[in-house]
């Protein structure tokens, strides 16, 4: 057979932490199903593309995909000091050159890079674009909200001396403030990523602290987002700074969800599980890929679970199953299961999920009320979650906060029972529901994000033909 060749090679550059990769292998799947004479590179660290391009993980990988390894810039024998943010920053250390070794690989096993598809957090990416002169376009994958909050960092800095010097500390000033920050006006200080914000903090929040600066150059910015859910003052803001802003629709899901689950994905049997569950009757519980809810809290939850036997479906990560109570999974297996890993897009598409009890990192909050589904929110202080969870009760108001903020065995079903039983958990469903329909809405066919994603398959097959 005559061998393929590709009309343009499209490299995507990862953020390799927490959902990040897989977030932005999802769009690259899209892209490279709806431009299927395009080759696209996929950079990320080893660890990083041997999780997403694992067998079990990759079923449905186009061809037309390939992965691509960066250095991950921890040195030989480097003994971790557990400070959070260390492997990132190592990593950030070793950019740009990492990536640039990355491409260079990349060009001469494939060809000449026509176009840069990266994650925003990689602010030097541009630069690199420049350097191949190709387009550069970066992807948003938080809510759009937190953008604004980076792109506005010197100002609430100036304002509330955040490891700065002086400033004002009144929050009634802090409060005017925010109110001039286009799309955060009814969040607070204390609802921002303030360690992300403070730009001396470490390397990673001072290569965040840029993304205002850099974000001129790019020739589109893509969002995880829909111009429908964008309040008006965000919107025409980051239009202005980048006028080739791409709205283009949740990544890490399709809406609406395809009616055949991809079962081979689900090793854990999950889906067969929900399906002989009641109608909206399950809580769904997950921390994410990165963070962890704190242990005593863990147990917490548990017992209240256990209490109320409310039906439940928990992704805990194998290394945490031994923080539960003694005999809990035994206890609880005729109206729960605990698994190191749910196919959670779909298990938040099935109709026996009633609630989701979340940690708010903005992929899961997307997939939540993509399906209508109302949310408990223990925002895990870490990078936007407090800020999601802000948004989630405030401004969509489709969830509260846990009862007293954290889990405790009677915070906890104190809210489950608002959600499920209560006047007060109805009408915030029938929000939930409003917002899917809007959403349902905003990803027709027809709708915004479908144009923006044509547009975005235009740009990048119509750069230079290798
Ligand atoms: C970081 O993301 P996180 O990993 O903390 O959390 P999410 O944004 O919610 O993404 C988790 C993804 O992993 C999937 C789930 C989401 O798409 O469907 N998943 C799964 O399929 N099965 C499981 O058992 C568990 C998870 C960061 F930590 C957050 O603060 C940021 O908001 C986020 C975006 O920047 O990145």
């Amino acid at each position: 057979p005559t061998k393929w060749v590709p009309k343009h090679h499209v490299a995507a550059m990862a953020f390799p932490f927490g959902s990040h990769p897989l977030a932005l292998l999802n769009l690259v799947k899209k892209l490279a199903m709806a431009a299927p004479d395009t080759q696209f590179s996929f950079l990320s660290t080893e660890d990083s593309n041997n999780f997403l391009f694992s067998a079990s993980k990759a079923t449905d990988l186009p061809n037309n995909i390939k992965p691509c390894n960066v250095s991950d810039g921890v040195p030989m024998n480097h003994v971790f000091s557990g400070r959070p943010t260390e492997r990132v920053d190592l990593f950030v250390k070793a950019a740009p050159d990492n990536f640039r070794k990355g491409l260079e690989l990349a060009a001469t096993e494939i060809g000449q890079i026509s176009c840069l598809i990266t994650d925003a957090f990689l602010v030097f990416s541009g630069a690199i674009a420049e350097d191949l002169s190709v387009p550069w376009i970066p992807v948003w994958l938080p809510l759009a909200y937190s953008l604004s909050a980076h792109i506005y960092s010197d100002k609430i800095h100036q304002y509330c001396a955040i490891g700065g010097n002086g400033g004002d500390t009144e929050s009634s000033s802090k409060r005017k403030i925010l109110e001039t920050i286009p799309g955060l006006a009814k969040i607070s200080i204390e609802d921002l990523p303030l360690e992300a914000l403070n730009d001396k903090q470490s390397l990673f929040s001072s290569m965040l602290n840029r993304i205002g600066n850099v974000l001129p150059q790019a020739n589109a910015l893509v969002m995880s987002f829909y111009d429908e859910l964008c309040p008006k003052s965000l919107l025409d803001d980051l239009k202005s700074r980048c006028p080739g802003l791409l709205n283009v629709g949740f990544v890490s899901i399709t809406i609406p969800p395809p009616p055949l689950p991809l079962s081979n994905t689900d090793a854990a049997g999950c889906l067969s599980w929900l399906d002989s569950q009641k109608t909206m009757s399950v809580a769904y519980i997950s921390c994410g890929t990165v963070a962890n809810f704190p242990h005593n809290e863990i147990k917490e939850l548990a017992e209240a679970l256990q209490e109320n036997r409310i039906p439940f479906l928990w992704s805990l990560r194998e290394n945490l199953r031994g923080i539960l109570p003694d005999g809990f999974i035994e206890r609880t297996s005729l109206h729960g299961k605990v698994v190191p890993w749910a196919p959670q897009a779909q298990v938040l598409a099935h109709k026996s999920i009633g609630v989701h009890v979340t940690h708010c990192g903005a992929n899961s909050v997307c997939e939540s009320i993509a399906n209508g589904i109302p949310m408990i929110c223990r925002p895990v202080v870490f990078a936007d979650n407090v800020t999601n969870a802000k948004i989630i009760e405030d401004i969509w108001k489709v969830g509260v906060r846990v009862d007293g903020g954290v889990f405790t065995k009677n915070g906890v079903t104190k809210s489950l029972e608002l959600i499920m039983v209560h006047e007060q958990g109805r009408k915030i469903r029938s929000k939930a529901h409003a917002l899917q329909e809007l959403l349902l809405q905003a990803a027709a066919p027809n709708g915004h994000a479908a144009q923006d994603f044509k547009t975005l398959v235009e740009i990048l097959s119509s750069n230079q033909a290798l």
